[in-house]
């Protein structure tokens, strides 16, 4: 229940124990909660005061409003360690989500001033464009462009980059993925990347850059993603 003379704001407290009831499994994945009309009579509140506990957790991405529908609890988001390096598909397998992909592009481009400099290539070296949508158990989670030199990547077709493109390169061209550098920033998502990842334009996103390095040092991938922040959050472990 709600504490009226604790000097913590009412809202907050309403935030809280809904909160709560996520975390603890009392709320599930996809439950409706219930209506703000009710949970002000339920705490004996303004509908205002529920109103800005809802906001809140609607901001956090706890939960998303569906219009003319009712407010429901968000499924959980994806982890990903970013101490470890690994495949969108391991990725997922790790979530125990089924991996897929939509491709929508596979094509070969002369390296342009900057992508070659990214590279280590000369300047109109073929590099393998891909660009696919990643999805987790048929969800959209990340629209995915990789720039890779050609040449590296010999063999590859469309049926081994709508399985992985990470396995193939290790398994069956034998090369060493060793470390990658990687860069995220927030953004919110264009109609473009709203409509490939189904969900409103102006949606908060997560922009990744990876490049992506052999054993032996040479530039495997540019990569540049655009991750739907609601259902994806990164962990890192610290060692001091
Ligand atoms: C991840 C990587 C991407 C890599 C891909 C390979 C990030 C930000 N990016 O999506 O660099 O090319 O995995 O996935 O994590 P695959 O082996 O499933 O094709």
């Amino acid at each position: 229940m709600i504490n009226k003379n604790s000097p913590l704001p009412i809202y907050y407290q309403i935030e809280e124990q809904i909160k709560q009831q996520i975390e603890s499994g009392v709320l599930k994945p996809g439950d409706m909660l219930k209506s703000e009309r009710e949970y002000a009579e339920y705490y004996d509140v303004s509908r205002m005061t529920v109103r800005q506990a809802i906001n809140n957790l609607v901001n956090q991405g706890y939960i998303y409003k569906k219009k003319g529908s009712g407010t429901y609890v968000q499924e959980k988001k994806i982890e990903q360690a970013l101490n470890g390096l690994t495949s969108f598909t391991e990725d997922m397998r790790k979530r125990e989500m089924e991996p897929s992909s939509r491709l929508l592009k596979f094509e070969l481009i002369p390296a342009t001033a900057k992508i070659a400099k990214e590279l280590n290539l000369k300047e109109n070296t073929p590099v393998t464009e891909i660009k696919r949508i990643r999805y987790g158990d048929g969800i959209p989670i990340a629209i995915e462009r990789n720039l890779l030199p050609a040449n590296l990547v010999k063999g590859l077709n469309e049926e081994i980059i709508n399985q992985s493109l990470y396995q193939y390169i290790e398994e069956e061209l034998n090369l060493r993925i060793a470390d990658a550098l990687q860069v995220i920033e927030a953004s919110t998502a264009s109609k473009t990347e709203a409509d490939l990842l189904e969900i409103q334009k102006g949606s908060p996103i997560l922009l990744i850059e990876r490049k992506t390095f052999l054993a032996d040092g040479t530039v495997l991938e540019l990569v540049k993603s655009a991750y739907r922040a609601d259902r994806y959050k990164f962990m890192i472990t610290m060692q001091r």
